[in-house]
């Protein structure tokens, strides 16, 4: 009896998984204003990959885990912006805004953290 559990709750944890990931926009080709990164102990950030609209305000939420990290644009119009900083286990909030449409680089600019691969896609796409 306790095998046959295992597998019913591992499902049910994996439909849990996917319900959340429907609808917020992040990672999924469907532009969104709103995005909330973690920048995880392992020096990643989660989602990394996003996709919001040009020439509308984007907030970002990031969420430090145990280590300190930011959020940078790179190449915007020739300068790399950063939105966001957050010190370790904090939250802080930014917002930017791109005007042209493409696909643009963010990375942390915390010592040693890009070079360990902290990077991130953001696609930013005309609406019409
Ligand atoms: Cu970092």
């Amino acid at each position: 009896m306790k095998m046959k559990l295992v597998p019913a709750v591992l499902m049910v944890a994996a439909l849990g998984l996917a319900g959340c990931g429907d609808g917020d926009g992040n990672g999924g080709g469907e532009a969104s204003t709103d995005l909330e990164v973690t920048g995880t102990d392992s020096l990643e950030f989660e989602p990394d990959s996003y996709t919001v609209p040009a020439g509308e305000e984007v907030t970002v939420t990031l969420t430090s885990g145990g280590v300190e990290h930011d959020f940078i644009i790179e190449d915007v119009d020739g300068g790399d912006v950063e939105v966001v900083h957050a010190d370790a286990n904090e939250s802080e909030t930014g917002t930017f805004t791109i005007d042209d449409a493409g696909t643009y680089t963010v990375y942390c600019s915390v010592p040693g953290h890009r070079e360990a691969g902290m990077e991130a896609s953001l696609e930013v796409v005309d609406e019409g």
